[in-house]
């Protein structure tokens, strides 16, 4: 497995050195604006789908062994359920944990979008209380309205994470239930990259194979992200090795994490410039389309030309 090992071993260094730029110019930025710019990469997912255990297996992947000693991580006090950063070491990657979500009703949209634009910071609490509920208010269906934190502070890309055994999952509840964050998502040029967990418990099943395909269908009906962005792991237990398929296969989402962030920033960069295409548009048959997709690009988020009527 000589060659697999190579893979690995390259896609390590490649990330472990990561700086930002790797992937693409910014000409559209502020002056200053990618100074201290770290490519923000957030977990989302239904509580206990194992975005808590990905962090650490994607520092596991790296060769932080040590995870404690590798992580830095910025805020964080016991017992309080905020939100976590966690800066990779020596790069400019920033890995951000939340709680999950039960029901993805109106307070955790808020909540989720608060997280996305930069407006709920690490260190703040994640209150879900009265005050949250208001915030909630003003952030759930108006998100669009929200005013924006700088770029550095907002999310560029989401690992949307999935237990291949929820049975919710398993019964298509929650293409429903996430679809207007899915749409939101999709306007502020964030991609989504799917990971189904939980993968030792489907390959224990008889018919896996075929279990795996029809996951990986479903997790792109559920996050509107591509099929090859649909990743599968397997989260390893504590104190255990991860399995180097399933090494390879974080690496290559983290890669894939990368390249899309980046492309998400240079996009809202060259957004914020168009208002003149914008308005280019408007007298034209487009007028529909909200926001001119810049360039083709393979990562590219897709956008969905649907203009959408918020109450
Ligand atoms: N067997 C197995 N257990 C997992 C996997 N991922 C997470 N777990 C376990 O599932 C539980 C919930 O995981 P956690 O990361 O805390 O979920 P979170 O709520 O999304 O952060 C923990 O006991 C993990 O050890 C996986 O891929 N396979
Ligand atoms: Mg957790």
């Amino acid at each position: 497995m000589a060659g697999q090992e190579d893979e690995i071993l390259s896609l390590c260094s490649g990330i472990r050195e990561y700086k930002i730029g790797k992937f693409e110019e910014y000409h559209d930025a502020m002056e200053g604006e990618m100074e201290g710019c770290l490519v923000n990469i957030v977990l989302f997912g239904m509580t206990g789908s194992g975005k808590s255990a990905l962090i650490n297996t994607i520092f596991q992947s790296l060769g932080y062994n040590d995870s404690k000693q590798a992580v830095t991580q910025c805020t964080g006090r016991e017992g309080t359920k905020i939100l976590e950063r966690f800066v990779l070491p020596g790069n400019q990657i920033a890995l951000y944990d939340t709680r999950g979500f039960f029901a993805m009703d109106i307070k955790e949209e808020g909540e989720l979008f608060r997280i996305l634009f930069g407006i709920q910071r690490p260190g703040d609490d994640l209150t879900r209380g009265e005050e949250s509920a208001q915030k909630a208010k003003a952030a759930g269906q108006g998100a669009h309205r929200l005013k924006r934190r700088p770029l550095a502070d907002q999310m560029h890309v989401v690992l949307w994470v999935i237990k291949a055994t929820d049975i919710r999952f398993e019964k298509g509840q929650y293409s429903e239930i996430i679809e207007y964050v899915k749409e939101q998502l999709q306007e502020a040029i964030i991609t989504v990259l799917a990971v189904i967990t939980f993968d030792d418990e489907v390959h224990r099943m008889p018919n896996a194979d075929e279990k795996r395909e029809n996951l990986k269908q479903a997790a792109t009906k559920v996050t509107g992200s591509v099929l090859k962005n649909v990743f599968t792991i397997a989260n390893p237990l504590r104190g255990e090795d991860i399995d180097p398929a399933y090494k390879k296969c974080v690496l290559k989402l983290m890669e894939k994490a990368l390249k899309c962030g980046e492309r998400s920033i240079k996009m809202r960069q060259n957004k914020r410039e168009s208002p003149k295409k914008e308005n280019r548009l408007s007298d034209s048959a487009a007028s529909n389309l909200k926001y001119p997709t810049p360039v083709e690009h393979e990562d590219e988020p897709p956008i969905d030309h649907k203009c959408k009527s918020l109450p």
